[in-house]
């Protein structure tokens, strides 16, 4: 069946690197890999790392067979060399997984927010580590709430992160939005702030949440989101038996001393699924999903993005152009 909604497309400041074709995928995987998407990355003691999603498989019958966070590193943040073995599982009785990894670095340490699968519902954690062998975890959230993402500096004392929880009780659907709340150490959240709502964004109907971590400009902090929309009659997109979703991804600018200050909100997406690889090939087609953004001192900032949660791609576009794209100005 074809989709009723208009077709999506990127915008024009956006250039995929190797017209598209993934920088990670499971081929390259020196263990156990199938699906490898959802990454963060950072520039941390000066080389690129990549911490990235590997679901191990998806059957009808038994669900998610199990995810792994692996471990990369670069020299150019485009060619990746792959660590023997993964470096972040969480499973147990209660834990089915960690995955959708994101990292920033704040004062020198490496901080990664991730989301956990548990018997309970979904949770969103936090750790830092200096060696990416050992973790130490900071927080694990109430459930249902994950795309956590941190701020790469304080704010008036506080850490601050962007969140998206679930609240499908008082909903009856799926209808999520980003929300903002604020820390003094990591452990204790408050003062939480609905920052985006699905309505503020036209290319969503469903949900929008968190992507990459921001970046700071001198017109406030540019940040990355996703957004969803549905549409039954999409009928079956990809492996899985049936995917109604689309994913894209917006921009928008946030107030540099109050990040829960909107500045403004792209009207149309930044990156939406184009390539054979974010609509043809994999498992969920007509996903695009930023985890990593890194602004380079040259103005060039590379967006690091999971396709169809198969694959790793990369896109870039100059700082200033993203700005202007938050402003609705391209
Ligand atoms: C969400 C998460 C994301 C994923 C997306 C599309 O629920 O699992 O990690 O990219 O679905 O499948």
């Amino acid at each position: 069946m074809s989709s009723m909604l208009p077709p999506l497309s990127s915008s024009p400041v956006i250039r995929r690197c190797q017209d598209g074709a993934p920088i990670l995928s499971a081929k390259e995987i020196p263990y156990a890999a199938n699906l490898i998407f959802n990454a963060g990355v950072t520039k941390y003691q000066g080389k690129y790392v990549m911490t990235f999603r590997n679901d191990y498989g998806y059957t009808q019958e038994k669900g998610f067979a199990g995810t792994s966070i692996g471990l990369a590193f670069s020299d150019d943040g485009i060619h990746w060399r792959v660590e023997k073995s993964p470096c972040f599982i969480l499973q147990d009785e209660e834990i089915r997984r960690a995955y959708d990894p994101r990292l920033t670095v704040i004062d020198g340490v490496c901080y990664m927010c991730f989301a956990v699968d548990t018997e309970h519902g979904i949770q969103g954690g936090i750790a830092s580590t200096d060696d990416f062998a050992h973790f130490q975890i900071h927080s694990i959230s109430a459930p249902d709430n994950r795309n956590m993402v941190l701020f790469p500096e304080k704010i008036n004392g506080h850490f601050i992160r962007l969140e998206r929880p679930m609240p499908v009780y008082s909903r009856g659907k799926d209808r999520f939005d980003t929300w903002l709340s604020r820390s003094p150490d990591l452990k204790f959240w408050g003062e939480h702030a609905l920052i985006l709502g699905v309505e503020d964004v036209p290319f969503a109907n469903d949900k929008v949440g968190p992507a990459a971590p921001p970046i700071k400009t001198e017109k406030g902090w540019l940040t990355l989101f996703h957004a969803v929309d549905i549409d039954q009659n999409r009928g079956k997109n990809g492996w899985e038996e049936k995917w109604t979703k689309r994913y894209s991804a917006g921009v928008m600018l946030l107030d540099l001393e109050n990040p829960s200050k909107v500045l403004s909100i792209s009207q149309k997406p930044l990156i939406a699924p184009e390539t054979k690889w974010e609509t043809d090939e994999g498992f969920r087609t007509n996903v695009i999903f930023p985890g990593g953004m890194i602004l380079e001192e040259s103005g060039e900032v590379k967006i690091y993005y999971g396709a169809s949660d198969t694959v790793e791609c990369l896109a870039t576009a100059q700082v200033d152009d993203l700005i202007k794209a938050a402003l609705n100005e391209v």
